[in-house]
């Protein structure tokens, strides 16, 4: 039997792209709503290449039925494969839940006091990682390129190696990647550090995030310096507390040269322009300010996760109406704080920590022509938000680590004539390249308290100087100029390294 044509281009990433409805009885296979955000930025490589096959997880009933394991795509990105791993909820709970969300995500955003041992099976960790690495190589050429997308999938790279050596293989994180202290309280760190040092290139948004990598696979596994270079690019080298002035871009381990790149994903400030430019656009956005009258709008977007800081931002909104009671009726903070729809453990606490204070503040200050906060815990459709987006008089964004953070840039995006101000926190990797925002350090009740006043302070000059800064950044760096980042590293790679693979030592 002929062998069916294999792809040169495999994205791993654990989500599917796009959203599964069932609709008069039938399956429909819909483009995501949302044009920003990992999936979109990601389904962007796929038009680009004619054999693209993308691998995701898709939990099934124990027996199986009626599972279609691949599914064919068209949409706006282009026509694709979508191979989805069937996992059982059991493994979806243990790999997903409990081991990614539970041990790692803690320890990635510098949370060791969260880190949760005990329920950790991490012999299903690699089973799944296993399986997402078999289900690439099935679809892949030898020599395909298989990019891999965040921790959960840590293991991928080492399984692939393994399978086939001459793969390219690249790994992307977008979280913070730790610094080692941090880092090796993983009892796996050899293992994972040992995976990465299999991919030829292994990416992450920030140089901070790249030197702690670098620093953390030369001490712990012996990996060596090849390449340290001045950094370059959106960033800011010195003086904000992600800055790094200097970033290694390569490292040797067994033989085998290992790139490292460090170039955060852009937003899409065109298609934030076009939705905002419609008639319905403006229409809403009138609507929205003549709600608000002559109160000051304050927006907050994010995922429920203690790692966002959305109760230390509510508790300074506290502390604002209780220092400044001037500001009685006169502000209003709608605050997107979306649950995840499968109410992992990991997140009940914060979700019930933010409706709390939520309640609270509202019981506090509120009156009957006036609650301070509006909060929606389910996703607001991007038109919407990005019209609110506009509205705003301030963006408050406050995590305690974050990865990169997206809405920041996407309010800058959303600004024209007389913009809002942007409260950014320091630890969100964004900020390395947004200097000119009301950077704030959310571990400080000073500094929080501090940022909120500056933000309703500010006079319109100096809003729309540090606005036009950072707009020119962010569209500049924008979503496309980071696809054409990623390809030329990719296609500056060389073709194989696998005479000196380790698989082959
Ligand atoms: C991870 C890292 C890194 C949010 N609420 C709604 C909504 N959103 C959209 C935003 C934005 C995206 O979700 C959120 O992106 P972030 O970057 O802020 O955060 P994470 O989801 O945590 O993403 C992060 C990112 O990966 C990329 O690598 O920046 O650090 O944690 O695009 O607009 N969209 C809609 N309704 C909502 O209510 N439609």
């Amino acid at each position: 039997m002929a062998q069916a044509k294999k792809s040169s281009f495999v994205i791993v990433y654990h989500r599917q792209p796009y959203e599964e409805v069932i609709e008069n009885g039938r399956v429909i296979y819909k483009e995501n709503k949302s044009p920003n955000g990992i999936v979109p930025a990601l389904k962007g490589f796929l038009g680009s290449a004619k054999d693209a096959v993308w691998i995701a997880w898709k939990q099934v009933p124990a027996n199986g039925k009626g599972f279609e394991r691949t599914v064919h795509i068209k949409d706006s990105y282009g026509e694709y494969d979508v191979v989805r791993l069937p996992l059982k909820a059991e493994q979806v709970k243990a790999f997903y839940h409990v081991t990614s969300k539970e041990a790692l995500w803690p320890i990635l955003h510098s949370f060791p006091g969260k880190f949760n041992y005990g329920p950790v099976d991490w012999e299903n960790f690699r089973e799944v990682n296993r399986l997402f690495a078999e289900a690439a190589c099935e679809q892949a050429s030898d020599d395909a390129f298989i990019w891999v997308h965040d921790y959960n999938l840590w293991l991928v790279p080492h399984y692939v190696r393994r399978i086939k050596p001459n793969a390219r293989i690249a790994m992307f994180h977008h979280t913070p990647f730790p610094a080692a202290d941090t880092f090796n309280v993983l009892p796996w760190r050899e293992e994972i550090l040992g995976s990465l040092l299999d991919c030829d290139i292994v990416g992450f948004h920030i140089p901070r995030y790249a030197e702690n990598f670098a620093s953390t696979a030369c001490s712990v596994l012996g990996a060596v310096r090849a390449e340290t270079r001045a950094v370059k690019g959106p960033f800011c080298p010195t003086g904000t507390v992600l800055s790094e002035p200097t970033v290694t871009t390569a490292l040797n381990y067994n033989g085998r040269r290992v790139e490292i790149d460090a170039w955060p994903i852009g937003t899409n400030p065109e298609v934030i322009d076009k939705l905002l430019s419609t008639f319905e656009a403006g229409q809403r956005v009138a609507e929205i300010k003549s709600e608000i009258g002559d109160r000051r709008l304050l927006v907050s977007v994010g995922r429920v996760d203690y790692v966002k800081g959305t109760k230390e931002m509510l508790e300074a909104f506290d502390r604002l109406l209780a220092r400044r009671p001037e500001l009685k009726e006169k502000v209003k903070l709608f605050c997107v704080c979306v649950a995840p729809a499968d109410g992992m453990s990991a997140y009940r606490a914060a979700q019930r920590e933010v409706e709390r204070l939520v309640g609270s503040i509202n019981g506090k200050y509120g009156n009957l022509r006036w609650s301070p906060i509006m909060l929606s815990t389910r996703g607001v459709p991007f038109e919407e938000l990005v019209c609110y987006y506009r509205a705003a008089d301030v963006c408050w964004i406050t995590p305690l680590r974050d990865g990169l953070n997206l809405v920041a840039k996407e309010f800058i995006a959303a600004q024209n004539g007389d913009p809002g101000a942007l409260i950014l926190s320091e630890f969100a990797g964004s900020a390395v390249e947004l200097a000119e925002s009301i950077r704030v350090n959310p571990y400080s009740e000073r500094s929080m308290d501090a940022a909120i006043d500056a933000a309703l302070d500010m006079g319109a000059t100096e809003r729309s100087d540090q606005l036009q800064k950072m707009r020119e950044r962010v569209s500049t760096w924008n979503v496309d100029h980071w696809a054409q980042h990623v390809r030329e590293r990719f296609e500056a790679l060389p073709a194989s390294q696998n005479e000196n693979a380790r698989s082959a030592a």
